[in-house]
């Protein structure tokens, strides 16, 4: 959206004309009959494609319309293709989903999966006509969709891996009872009608945790107004809301980067006492607008466990009713607390909840978990952890976990590192999986490349329709040299490399230790200074490093690491640097 003229950007519904007055996005919401219209209408069409209107709001349903942009003929009809987006909390498939899954991606997508940086599955190049068999079918199967994309929460994520002690079965019941809190209501009735003829048994089954009560009810300032969607209202929110829960030390959620985060204290038996909140993180900035940026969440305090839905409700009322819908790229709530503070919010928080903040518990150093290799959850059964490059589920990984899916019926769960976890496995099942990874050139999946290890990227070309440059398709060549760099220098330590094609920040390439973000084509705006840990934000060095003098730009920085010593991570090293240093060591 970079350099967006002020006319176009009023016609694309992200500014309010001369700053006053609902943006023609927030007007789509209100008038769309709880996010039904004209998108109910346009199904029934013979168009291979939806018009802007219909699009908005078919992102709420979890759905984007791109185009293959490496199809794109001027003066021809672009190659149409839907992507599809799950919700899926805590990154949890049920074995029965993951099958139709696989078929959809076969019959109706590009014949893949991919598992996304916020634990859950897309699909790709689905045709419009073929957009409600897909999205019934899933449905069907146990997936759910609304809210995956849109003005709305998102899917709430959770460490994927199926513990079943520590804290993680509280952090990922949590999850849960957000994630059903913060069901919008009357767009589930829009939902059901659209993709599965209104059937009423496909509404999300509710989590007897979270109480009739506690989902519908509320308190007058938190209560929209609008009786049919009592927490967000005919307008939704004004912008997309995420949420992350995770317990003390484990970090694989990347909870600085997060709306609202929520750090899990447990009692000796495992059941919840409260959680740290933590409060307006966010990734997405656009390239020479200064007044975007990524931001860390900021710690509020701690809140006991029986107060922390209501808590949840309430900042989410606040981002409702105080957010920015005048101006979307400064809509998230990470402006509103940049913009008003803390102690804004605090004040505010006496009106909308009814409960009490305390000083924040005590932590450990939090530590990107992944969860790789065969481990034991803690109840007798096992898991085992697979690497997944940049998420996508092709070739010979989608035959093999076909063939894993079909026969042993496992719980898959989605990491945020895009990697995927079998699991409930029994001991006797163990061996002839192991067998089969084997087979499949797995041997050792609790030890894949140091660099692949965490490194993440986005889609971007030729899905994504606000790529400037490459990044799922590059991630690989990249990671190779920077893996012969590092060899080169007999560097024994690894580097958090995250990759994306725009400043959009969906691989959170602002935490990594090296963050490339596509500025032009074929050229990346070089961060450095994040951690292993992602517990600070990196700098922006460069602006336009061509790719291919990768090698040149790096190489002097890290032999000076190199010489430094191995005390310090690579994002400790260059954090210790200032600007003007660190351009110093790089190659220019
Ligand atoms: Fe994202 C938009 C892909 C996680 C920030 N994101 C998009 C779209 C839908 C492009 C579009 O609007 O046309 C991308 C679709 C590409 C494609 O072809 O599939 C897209 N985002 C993704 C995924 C699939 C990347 C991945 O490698 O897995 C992730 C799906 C997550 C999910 O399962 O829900 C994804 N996006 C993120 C994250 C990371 C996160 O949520 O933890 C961020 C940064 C965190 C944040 O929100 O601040 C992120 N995506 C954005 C933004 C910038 C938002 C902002 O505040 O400015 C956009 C653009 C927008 O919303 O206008 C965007
Ligand atoms: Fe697309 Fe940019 Fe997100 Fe990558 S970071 S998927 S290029 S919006």
């Amino acid at each position: 959206m970079a350099g967006v003229p002020e006319r176009e950007a009023i016609a694309a519904g992200l500014l309010a004309e001369n700053g006053n007055g609902p943006t023609k996005t927030e007007q789509l919401k209100l008038g769309s009959g709880y996010l039904r219209e004209p998108l109910a209408s346009e199904l029934e069409n013979e168009q291979a494609f939806f018009s802007n209107d219909a699009v908005s709001l078919l992102k709420f349903h979890g759905s984007y319309q791109q185009d293959n942009r490496d199809h794109r003929i001027r003066g021809q009809e672009r190659d149409w293709g839907m992507m599809l987006r799950l919700r899926t909390p805590a990154g949890r498939v049920p074995a029965q989903l993951y099958l139709a899954l696989d078929a959809i991606a076969d019959r109706y997508g590009n014949g893949s999966l991919r598992a996304t940086t916020r634990q859950t599955f897309q699909l790709h190049g689905i045709a419009k006509q073929d957009l409600r068999t897909v999205l019934g079918t899933i449905v069907r199967n146990l997936g759910f969709s609304l809210g995956a994309c849109g003005d709305i929460n998102r899917n709430v994520m959770a460490p994927a891996a199926p513990f079943a002690g520590k804290g993680y079965p509280a952090a990922r019941r949590l999850a849960d009872e957000i994630a059903v809190l913060l069901t919008a209501r009357a767009a589930m009735g829009a939902y059901l009608d659209l993709w599965v003829n209104g059937e009423k048994r496909y509404r999300i089954r509710s989590n007897p945790k979270v109480s009739r009560a506690k989902r519908f009810d509320a308190t007058p300032v938190v209560h929209s107004g609008d009786k049919w969607e009592p927490l967000y209202g005919a307008r939704y929110l004004p912008r997309k809301f995420k949420v992350a829960v995770t317990v003390p030390g484990d970090n694989s959620v990347d909870l600085l980067t997060q709306d609202l985060g929520l750090v899990v204290f447990t009692d000796l038996g495992g059941r919840l006492r409260g959680a740290n909140v933590y409060v307006g993180g966010g990734m997405g900035r656009t390239h020479n607008k200064e007044e975007t940026f990524a931001r860390l969440a900021d710690p509020l305090g701690y809140v006991t466990g029986t107060q922390l839905l209501d808590l949840v409700k309430a900042i989410v009322a606040i981002q409702r009713d105080h957010g920015d819908r005048r101006n979307r790229l400064h809509a998230r709530f990470k402006y509103l607390i940049h913009d008003q503070g803390l102690q804004w919010l605090r004040e505010q928080l006496k009106r909308y909840f009814n409960g009490t903040i305390e000083p924040l518990r005590r932590e450990p150093t939090p530590i990107l978990e992944d969860y790789l290799g065969w481990q034991r959850q803690g109840d007798g059964k096992w898991f085992v952890g697979l690497p997944v490059l940049t998420g996508r589920i092709e070739g010979n990984l989608k035959q093999l976990l076909l063939r894993l899916v079909s026969k042993y019926q496992p719980e898959i769960r989605l990491t945020p590192n895009q990697d995927i976890l079998l699991c409930q496995i029994a001991a006797n099942q163990k061996a002839d999986i192991q067998q089969q990874l084997v087979a499949a050139g797995l041997a050792d999946p609790a030890n894949p490349d140091r660099l692949a290890r965490h490194a993440i990227a986005c889609p971007a070309l030729p899905t994504c329709g606000l790529a400037i440059t490459e990044s799922e398709r590059s991630l690989p060549d990249v990671l190779s040299r920077i893996e012969a760099l590092l060899r080169a220098e007999a560097i024994d330590q690894t580097v958090l490399v995250r990759m994306t094609g725009c400043p959009n920040g969906c691989a959170r390439p602002y935490m990594a230790e090296i963050g490339l973000v596509g500025s032009v084509p074929g050229c990346y705006q070089l961060w450095l200074g994040g951690t292993p840990g992602l517990t600070r934000l990196a700098r922006p060095i460069l602006d336009r490093m061509p790719l291919e003098r990768l090698e040149h730009t790096l190489q002097p920085l890290l032999r000076d690491w190199k010489q430094d010593g191995p005390q310090h991570s690579f994002g400790d090293f260059c954090s210790g640097l200032d600007d003007a240093a660190l351009l110093a060591r790089l190659g220019r």
